[in-house]
């Protein structure tokens, strides 16, 4: 068992992000048994889930004539548009079934106001709502994060990026993550712009020493 002081983030491993589902993730499935590995090394585990109601903003569903990967304004916040996924109460939205997460998981769900999008397990996409994570952190006197899940290029990446802006020590399981883009190049790009941030990239063997 690691440090008390210690925290695991599963981000949004969710049936709509493995392959089949509405927003399938190649390869979104080989995070699992990663997850699965890590979960019993850590006293704090920590699950987002994405959670939109069906009007959702991010749905190119409600934005006719419009299509998916299309950047639309939402106020005055960029937003891309994703089919319509992780809807509330929905099957999608469920944990994956191949998740091995205890009952004294916590989990934080994002992405639940229709008006903006939550990319980060910590704040909505405009900076102006809090989902509780930084204050559960804080009340469980947290000050190291490691952080994987789905997918590298957008929730993954911006809860890591709030995650070391918010000053906790972080560490990306780089094997524990899949992203939507499959060009190289932009996910590169994302790993890139954490590390730039001050995240520490590793694979999670090295947590097992
Ligand atoms: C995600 C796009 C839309 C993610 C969630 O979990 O990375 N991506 N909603
Ligand atoms: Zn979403």
């Amino acid at each position: 068992m690691r440090s008390k002081r210690e925290a695991l983030i599963l981000v949004d491993i969710q049936n709509d992000f493995l392959p089949g589902g509405a927003l399938a993730v190649a390869k979104g499935d080989e995070v699992i048994p990663v997850a699965n590995r890590c979960v019993p090394e850590f006293d704090n585990v920590i699950v987002t889930q994405d959670w939109h109601p069906p009007n959702h903003s991010s749905f190119v569903s409600n934005h006719p004539g419009r299509h998916v990967g299309d950047v639309v304004k939402v106020g005055d916040v960029d937003q891309v548009l994703w089919p319509d996924h992780c809807i509330q109460l929905s099957e999608g939205a469920a944990f994956a079934d191949a998740l091995e997460i205890r009952c004294d998981v916590a989990i934080f769900r994002k992405g639940t106001d229709a008006a903006m999008d939550s990319y980060s397990g910590f704040f909505d996409n405009g900076h102006k709502h809090a989902t509780g994570l930084h204050d559960y952190l804080r009340e469980h006197q947290i000050e190291r994060l490691f952080v994987m899940g789905l997918a590298t290029d957008y929730c993954v990446k911006f809860t890591a990026l709030d995650a070391v802006m918010l000053n906790f020590e972080t560490f990306l399981l780089i094997d524990g993550c899949r992203s939507v883009s499959q060009d190289p190049i932009q996910v590169d790009e994302a790993i890139d712009q954490m590390q730039a941030a001050g995240v520490q990239i590793i694979h999670s063997n090295e947590i097992f020493s």
